[in-house]
């Protein structure tokens, strides 16, 4: 068996031969002939002539040759699937019981999902779809307060290199210059007031071109290519958001601390007036105050506070 992230490593550095390469990895020539072609059907461009093969451009794909030699974390994404075309990332995630930090990524969803049985649009290679599977054992109180570690340290994660207007649309939303970039989709196994597992799904907009999006989302929604005009890597982002999750749910395992002053400080519509609906039905309109403690909303209405659990938020018209 040739191992293919020892072999794109090697073929990085230096130019080697077929006979060097079955050396290497105790295989056949034709066997090394049929790994380097399974390469090339990936997107890696391999300089190949008599002296042997080198890789000479990588693909910005999420593959597991591209993420794992990289990724420096301890159990988030240490199982890590990729996949070219799939339903959703967040279905596949639970057929079955895959370790914590299991990683589930897909260039294409054909029903990606959004909350409530709405959709997320997946257009294929331009965007970071994916599901991270964890097991965090803890009290469903915590449940609000926990859900919003997931865009707060995507936010941060984003915020250390855009230079475009980015803020936290409550309950789980990221927005640039107003319009929607991120969407999450958390779904949880709760068992005697235990959440046992817990799957966040992070659908990212990354290089989409305004006609990626189907007109029906085209006002609202929008990529990081959109707004800072240029590309992106999409394995260095993806890369970063996986260590940054990592690093803020092993924190608040620990603690139970999320700086929720600060999720505060960078939420959508702060100040305004807002409405929240439930199932398409106006709930309430009010200001938007800010957030407590446990991760409710705060909207107040002639004098009066009110706490918000659930709901979606749009900005009065
Ligand atoms: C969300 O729902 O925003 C959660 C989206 C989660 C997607 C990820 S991708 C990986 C994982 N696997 C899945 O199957 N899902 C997760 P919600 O707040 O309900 O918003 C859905 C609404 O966002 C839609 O009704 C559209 O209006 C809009 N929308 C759909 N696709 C979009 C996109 N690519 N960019 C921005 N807005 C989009």
């Amino acid at each position: 068996m040739i191992d293919e992230i020892k072999l794109v490593e090697i073929l990085k550095t230096k130019k080697v031969s077929g006979e060097e390469l079955a050396k290497t990895f105790g295989t056949s020539r034709v066997a090394v002939w049929k790994k380097i072609n399974k390469l090339k059907s990936y997107g890696y461009q391999i300089l190949t002539d008599n002296e042997g093969y080198k890789i000479t451009n990588s693909p910005d794909k999420p593959i597991p040759t591209e993420i794992l030699p990289h990724l420096k974390t301890t159990f988030v994404g240490k199982n890590y699937i990729y996949f070219e075309d799939i339903d959703s990332t967040n279905n596949f995630a639970k057929t079955k019981d895959f370790p914590d930090g299991t990683v589930i990524f897909a260039e294409n969803q054909t029903s990606g999902k959004g909350r409530k049985g709405r959709k997320w649009i997946s257009s294929k290679y331009k965007g970071l779809y994916f599901s991270i599977i964890l097991k965090p054992n803890m009290e469903v109180s915590h449940l609000s307060k926990f859900s919003l570690l997931f865009p707060f340290s995507v936010f941060k994660t984003l915020k250390s290199f855009v230079k475009s207007d980015l803020k936290i649309k409550w309950p789980n939303d990221l927005y640039l210059n107003h319009k929607k970039i991120a969407g999450f989709l958390i779904e949880s196994s709760i068992e005697n007031n235990i959440i046992g597992r817990i799957i966040v799904g992070i659908g990212l907009n990354v290089n989409q071109d305004v006609e990626d999006f189907p007109e029906d989302i085209n006002q609202l929604a929008t990529s990081l290519k959109i707004e800072e005009k240029k590309d992106f890597s999409r394995n260095f982002i993806f890369i970063k958001i996986l260590q940054n999750i990592e690093k803020d749910y092993t924190k608040f395992l620990k603690e139970n601390y999320l700086n929720i002053k600060e999720i505060e400080e960078n939420l959508l519509w702060l100040g305004e007036n807002v409405s929240i609906y439930e199932d398409r039905n106006l709930v309430l309109s009010g200001m938007l105050k800010g957030l407590n403690d446990d991760g409710s909303l705060v909207i107040s209405k002639e004098n009066r506070n009110y706490v918000v659990y659930v709901g979606d938020l749009s900005l009065k018209c």
